[in-house]
């Protein structure tokens, strides 16, 4: 510890913090508490301006939480560095391990990351204080090289980020044995175009599945303790527990889930097969009283998405506990969620359902305090080309392009394609799945040598073409024509 040299007390702030952070993250990974460096990353994701937040969806698409987690770390090591400038050892080690301990205190109070502990909040702060403690202590002790100390913390925020990911897998194994048995199960999903080269599959495997939501790790649910609950402004409020849900009449529905984030050729979007049980059925068995007007979708850590009333009447809604064959996962919402096709997923209801409320007051959702505007909002048509990509060099004097289109809840009635200024031309589709699913298409065109450009729009079955003006996803979904270049040699 050479205190005349300012480098070297800050690298021995770096090492320090590193080694205090790792842990605090192992206390808190052995206590089942929440991460430190997640709870921080909450309130980034929570209260930052929402443009930062936009950025860094758009910038890292879906691996935003990691980059979270990553620039969380790094802040704390940096503090680390100006604190190991500060001319007294003890001082400055208590001075971090305080920081430490008092921001993990203030980040641990909202969003849970386990539904049932609700103590688990102390439980971070402890581990806080608890693991800055033991870095310090042992900091004194052994007068261990700063390079040692250095690796040493970030094998141990490693080993404490593994934990985390092993804990919710564990999760993901327990519940994929539950058995969910729809009533009348729909045949194989098949639309006819299972030989197309390049096209995205029919139905979206669960590990390419998106995943996004508000939250740095998905709540992971305990059913033992936990319950469906219909209340409000209902007569008979009800708790229902996972063994009565899944004990229902359950129905089996194809349809595509729309992130609002999603972009012109990006695939934050999926298309599969989920097992619920319909909406408004469910709720009529708690007896709405007549002035209730919104239905409130509240998930276990209290983020809320609400629905009007009269919207469920129209559309077809369910409360869904499984997908692609198995009880819905950890990162998509288990045990249940809110599921409406055809409206973006930030308006379509709450993964990790607890509460069905119903009000006759607008509700304050997650998303409005960040600038979204009120829901519902739907998901305006658009399509995709998958295959070739955009830049590829080609050979030939026919051209084979194929992708997908969406317009839930009614369905894609064409897709039609247009090479450079030339007229749009029908594309062939494959079978409709379901109106609410995604449909393939593919085209087989001529063209001449040179640079190409091809454009693809679907027209809706129930507002026609695509709307054309580009657009970017805030607030209201993207549009226009996803394009791509070309080089026919
Ligand atoms: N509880 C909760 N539910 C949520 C969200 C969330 O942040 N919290 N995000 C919504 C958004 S923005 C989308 S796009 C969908 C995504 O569902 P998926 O992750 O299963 O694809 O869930 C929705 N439900
Ligand atoms: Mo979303």
């Amino acid at each position: 510890m050479n205190r005349r040299r300012d480098p070297v007390g800050s690298w021995h702030g770096v090492a320090a913090a590193a080694l205090g952070l790792a842990a605090v993250e192992g206390v808190a990974a052995a206590a089942g508490a929440r991460s430190f460096v997640d709870a921080a990353g909450q309130l980034v994701v929570d209260h930052g301006p929402r443009p930062v937040v936009e950025h860094t969806v758009n910038l890292f698409k879906t691996v935003d939480k990691p980059v979270i987690r990553a620039a969380v770390a790094g802040t704390v090591l940096g503090v680390g560095g100006l604190l190991g400038r500060l001319p007294r050892a003890g001082g400055r080690d208590a001075a971090l391990v305080a920081a430490v301990a008092t921001l993990g205190a203030a980040t641990s109070r909202r969003r849970p990351a386990v539904a049932s502990p609700s103590d688990e909040q102390q439980v971070t702060a402890f581990a806080a204080v608890a693991g800055g403690l033991a870095t310090l202590c042992a900091l004194r002790a052994a007068r261990l090289p700063d390079g040692l100390i250095f690796v040493a913390g970030l094998a141990g925020l490693l080993a404490a980020e593994r934990g985390y990911e092993r804990r919710q897998v564990r999760q993901d194994n327990t519940c994929r044995d539950v058995e969910l048995l729809p009533v009348e199960p729909l045949p194989p999903a098949r639309d006819g175009a299972e030989q197309w080269q390049g096209v995205s599959p029919l139905l979206t495997p669960l590990g390419d599945f998106y995943v996004t939501d508000a939250n740095m790790r998905p709540p992971l649910v305990d059913l033992g303790s936990w319950r469906l609950d219909i209340t409000g402004a209902v007569h008979t409020p009800r708790s229902l527990r996972y063994r009565q849900l899944a004990g229902l009449d359950l129905v089996e529905f194809d349809a595509a889930m729309v992130c609002v984030h999603n972009r012109l050729g990006w695939n934050r979007l999926g298309n599969q097969r989920w097992i619920g049980y319909p909406l408004l059925p469910l709720l009529e068995t708690a007896g709405p009283i007549d002035g209730a007007k919104y239905l409130v979708t509240r998930a276990v850590d209290g983020w809320e998405c609400s629905l009007p009333l009269q919207l469920l009447r129209e559309t077809d809604a369910f409360v869904v506990l499984g997908m692609a064959g198995r009880s819905l996962t950890a990162a998509h919402g288990f045990p249940a969620r809110v599921f409406v096709p055809g409206l973006y997923g930030q308006y379509t209801g709450a993964k990790w359902l607890t509460e069905l409320r119903l009000q006759s007051e607008p509700n304050k959702d997650y998303w409005l305090p960040r600038g979204w505007p009120h829901g519902p909002a739907p998901v305006r048509p658009l399509s995709r080309i998958d295959t070739p990509v955009s830049g590829s060099r080609l050979t030939g004097r026919h051209l084979d392009v194929a992708g997908v289109a969406w317009a839930p809840p009614h369905g894609v009635e064409a897709v039609e394609i247009a090479l450079d200024d030339q007229p749009w031309v029908l594309a062939e589709l494959a079978a409709e799945l379901a109106p609410a699913a995604w449909r393939r298409w593919r085209a087989h065109l001529p063209v001449s040598a040179g640079e190409h450009r091809v454009r693809v729009r679907c027209i809706s079955r129930a507002a026609g073409p695509q709307e054309a003006v580009p657009r970017l996803p805030f607030p209201t979904g993207a549009s226009g024509h996803h394009s791509l270049r070309l080089v026919v040699e």
